[in-house]
């Protein structure tokens, strides 16, 4: 790690009265600057809790923007503007808007990974943490549209029972991953566990031995009596699992499993974010205002 970068930013976040949040995707050496390091639900939370005026997000837009609408009286800086998320992109409003108007009377569930105009349009929002207990939620005579992971719907539709109206979006990252990778993993170490995202295919989650999110796989780790374990999600988690389990064996279960646009944010990019407070992310009024209703609906479950 460049220390020379490292302690300027520590400086530069104490006399800017910023706080440093990162997601488990995020390069080890983000992760290590970072205050927190966390899924993008929990780090929003932080983000609208902290005493902090300032905070620097590592993540992608989505999440910024999660975290500047439910605190837009903060700065919040995303130290790269161009990180963002396919998956989030997979679906626009105009496209939401068309999906409502053939099923008017269903409920609108959006995933996170969502740009600000579609969960504006959006009954609830929901993370791969709380995706079983939204839908639970929902009384069970209404129809339900769920954007726009396919591969979560259809995890979901198995766990709820509910039939949802499901778009054909996926995480490309996630969806890459096949059963014959994992399979051969587990044959060069068959004590080891497979840990699976729900973004994963259904033929992946099939073979797992636990499915959740990020968070939900880090708990598990730590619970866990078992010491070896197969991780089938973006890679840069097992830096997390590694560091709070320094004697537990960790496999990525396909070199593929990399996020491009998670991995943009560097050391230097969140210097000059501090010491520029630059690019800042601003959701605006008329979009903020209605896509807050959704996320704090689904903080309230
Ligand atoms: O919500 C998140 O942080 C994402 C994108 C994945 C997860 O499982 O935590």
């Amino acid at each position: 790690m460049k220390k020379s970068v490292f302690y300027k930013i520590k400086r530069l976040k104490n006399e800017k009265n910023a706080l440093i949040l990162s997601h488990f995707y995020q390069r080890s050496e983000v992760q290590e600057v970072a205050d927190f390091v966390g899924d993008s639900l929990e780090l929003a939370r932080i983000a609208s809790e902290a005493q902090e005026e300032v905070i620097v997000f590592c993540g992608v837009d989505f999440m910024a923007q999660t975290a500047y609408i439910l605190s837009p009286s903060k700065t919040i800086l995303l130290p790269k503007t161009d990180a963002s998320c396919p998956l989030a992109n997979m679906i626009s409003a105009n496209e939401l808007q068309s999906l409502k108007q053939l099923y008017p009377d269903a409920k609108v569930v959006s995933y996170v990974n969502t740009t600000a105009e579609v969960k504006a349009l959006s009954d609830l929002c929901c993370t791969s943490s709380n995706a079983v207990k939204v839908i639970n939620s929902i009384s069970s005579d209404s129809r339900i549209i769920f954007v726009p992971d396919k591969n979560l719907g259809l995890y979901i539709k198995e766990k709820t029972g509910r039939d949802l109206i499901l778009w054909e979006g996926c995480c490309h990252i996630h969806n890459s991953l096949t059963m014959e990778e994992v399979e051969s993993v587990k044959n060069k170490h068959p004590e080891s566990l497979v840990l699976a995202h729900p973004e994963c295919r259904k033929d992946v989650i099939k073979l797992a031995d636990f499915v959740g999110s990020t968070s939900a796989m880090v708990n598990y780790v730590q619970k866990s009596v078992s010491k070896e374990f197969i991780i089938c999600t973006e890679s840069g988690v097992i830096n997390r699992m590694k560091k709070i389990c320094p004697n537990k064996q960790f496999y990525t279960a396909s070199s593929k499993l990399i996020c491009q646009n998670m991995k943009l944010t560097s050391l230097e990019d969140i210097l000059r974010s501090l010491e520029t407070m630059e690019p800042k992310i601003i959701v605006p009024e008329d979009i903020r205002s209605k896509a807050f209703i959704p996320i704090s609906r689904m903080l309230n479950i």
